[in-house]
C-alpha cells in the first residue's frame, strides 16, 4: 500500500486543517484551494486511486460519498457544490491516496479544464 503526504496527515505527523474525522475517513482543507471552499475527503485506508479500489472497498467508497454530503451540510453549501475524483495521469491526479475534492461557494463551469 502507498505512503503519501496524506498518510502523514492521518497520523498527525504534518499539520492540516482537519474539519471532519470518523473511523473510516478524514477531511481537511486543500492547501491549494481552487474555490472559496475546497475540502479533501480521504479514506484512512491508503487506496492509491479509484482504479485500485476493489469489491472489498465497496463500503468505504459508499461511506466517502455519504461523508461528502455530511461535510457539505456542515460547511453550509446550500446552493450546491462539485465533487471531483482525479484518477491517474490524464485525470490530473498528483497525490496517490484516493481523495474526493469538494468545491463550493462559487459557480462551477462545465466542461472542466
Ligand atoms: P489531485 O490533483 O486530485 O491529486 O489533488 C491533490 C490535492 O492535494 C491538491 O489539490 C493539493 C492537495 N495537497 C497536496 N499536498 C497537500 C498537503 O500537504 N496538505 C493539504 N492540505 N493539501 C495538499
Amino acid at each position: 500500500m502507498s505512503e503519501t503526504i496524506f498518510s502523514k496527515i492521518i497520523r498527525r505527523e504534518i499539520p492540516a486543517n482537519i474539519i471532519y474525522e470518523d473511523d473510516l475517513a478524514i477531511a481537511f482543507t486543500d492547501v491549494n484551494p481552487k474555490a472559496p471552499t475546497h475540502i479533501l475527503v480521504i479514506p484512512k485506508k491508503p487506496i492509491p486511486q479509484l482504479d485500485a479500489a476493489t469489491e472489498e472497498d465497496q463500503a468505504i467508497l459508499g461511506h466517502l460519498l455519504l461523508t461528502v454530503k455530511k461535510i457539505a451540510a456542515q460547511m453550509n453549501l446550500k446552493n450546491g457544490y462539485r465533487v471531483v475524483i482525479n484518477n491517474g495521469e490524464d485525470g490530473g491526479q498528483t497525490v496517490y491516496h484516493l481523495h474526493l475534492h469538494i468545491l463550493g461557494d462559487r459557480q462551477m463551469t462545465w466542461p472542466p479544464g
